[in-house]
């Protein structure tokens, strides 16, 4: 069966600063890499600051007519209050290139690193975080927002509080579940915030009305064992935790963590289009009478010895490509418009990739079909990076990078993207 996508779909890959920028030496992650309390460091990554033209004009020849980036804020702010002049510069450039190549820039402006003085200040843990980087938002929107359309406030907002507070693998490394309530707390604010002084800010008249959207990481949860009532309800459980608080709340101001609850009413009606960050699945199996983990949401089975579970990759995660299918159906509750802002594979076998892209693609254009308004489709990653805490040797990139010449070269899985890129088709 052939599957169409829709005419205007917006089809490309997804990148962070951090990632691949290099030498971002005013954040937080760069202080924590040079103190050896990181794997490795992300030195000058793959000087994607200096060679964004090129790699623009890559994703120009793989067919994409969107690409997500972020805005390295610890670069635009260097000391609290002082604009960094020269680097606004270069991000206008920088979306400006897109723009001019025919690829819509969609703009996220925190993905996970922060800048110094504000980490120092408490990160996301200040009260005053939220409206300091609402200020931020606002500041973006002026000096982007004349060729920036679509924005995300914060990259996986939960992430952030769960692998840098609770499980303390990331900056600042705390285990610490107060910590983590807080973070979440100023984040869905900060969120929130950015939106409505976004939306509703007076800019000059050029500047384009923001589409301001989330890009939420959301697993496929099934139970462990599978007619196992308790491992159902577990699993259920997690999806409406992890899946849909933030979104129920900056959605339809919805209760899900009474702790946060004036937060989650705040935030109510703060979401344009939806973006779901999806790569694999998790058998959840209920542990009685409290799990290891701080929430009652079961535990995690270990996936090597599940018996329904598919291919592992270097990361770890389970390729379970139907599994964006019912993320966005489950999804589909809020009726607002959805994007797959991430969706990749950590391998070094590009054959595997490819697979991969085409399996995913099949399952959501199957999803399109049965109704979901899914806007577009962001692979991660355009090129291989810095993957946080696992360092370098994770490549996630449609285009291979030879870190000691930053020779940069096209995979074969990324000219089987812009195939169905190209004919809008894809078949089973
Ligand atoms: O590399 C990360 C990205 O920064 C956020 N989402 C998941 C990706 C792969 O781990």
């Amino acid at each position: 069966m052939t599957y169409e996508f829709p005419k205007d779909f917006l089809w490309g890959a997804a990148a962070s600063s951090h990632q691949i920028e290099g030498y971002n030496k005013w954040n937080d992650w760069w202080k924590c890499e040079e103190a050896g309390l990181l794997s490795e460091r992300s030195g000058r990554a793959c000087a994607h600051y200096g060679l964004y033209k090129n790699d623009f004009q890559l994703a120009k020849e793989l067919g994409h007519n969107a690409h997500r980036l972020s805005l390295e804020w610890s670069r635009l702010e260097k000391t609290e209050g002082s604009w960094d002049g020269p680097e606004w510069q270069h991000y206008r450039d920088v979306v400006k290139t897109l723009s001019d190549l025919g690829i819509e820039p969609i703009v996220t402006l925190n993905h996970f690193t922060m800048p110094l003085w504000f980490a120092e200040k408490g990160g996301w843990k200040n009260k005053d975080a939220p409206r300091i980087f609402a200020r931020f938002a606002v500041k973006a929107l002026e000096e982007l927002g004349e060729i920036v359309k679509y924005w995300i406030p914060i990259n996986e907002p939960y992430i952030l509080a769960f692998l840098g507070h609770l499980y303390g693998k990331w900056p600042p490394f705390e285990k610490d579940l107060a910590s983590t309530l807080l973070v979440m707390r100023n984040l869905i604010k900060a969120h929130s915030l950015a939106y409505k002084d976004m939306r509703y800010h007076r800019i000059s008249g050029t500047v384009k009305r923001p589409i301001i959207g989330i890009a939420h990481a959301v697993t496929a949860f099934h139970p462990c064992r599978a007619r196992s009532i308790a491992d159902m309800a577990a699993s259920h459980l997690r999806n409406s935790f992890y899946n849909h608080s933030f979104a129920a709340s900056a959605i339809k101001g919805r209760l899900l963590l009474p702790f946060i609850r004036n937060e989650q009413l705040a935030a109510k009606g703060t979401v344009d289009f939806v973006g779901l960050n999806y790569y694999f699945r998790q058998f959840i199996r209920y542990s009685h009478p409290f799990p290891k983990k701080i929430y009652p949401l079961g535990d995690v089975c270990d996936l090597k010895h599940h018996k329904d579970s598919g291919p592992i990759t270097d990361m770890g995660w389970e390729i379970y490509p139907k599994g964006l299918y019912e993320v966005v159906r489950n999804f589909d509750r809020y009726k607002l418009p959805l994007m797959i802002t991430e969706n990749g594979i950590g391998t070094l076998d590009d054959s595997l990739r490819t697979t991969y892209i085409k399996e995913h693609l099949l399952w959501l254009a199957r999803a399109v079909q049965d109704g979901s308004n899914v806007i577009g489709y962001l692979h991660w990653s355009l090129m291989d990076n810095y993957e946080w805490a696992d360092g370098y040797s994770k490549r996630f990139g449609l285009v291979g990078i030879d870190y000691p010449t930053l020779k940069r070269t096209i995979r074969s899985s990324a000219e089987y993207y812009r195939s169905v890129i190209r004919s809008g088709l894809i078949q089973d």
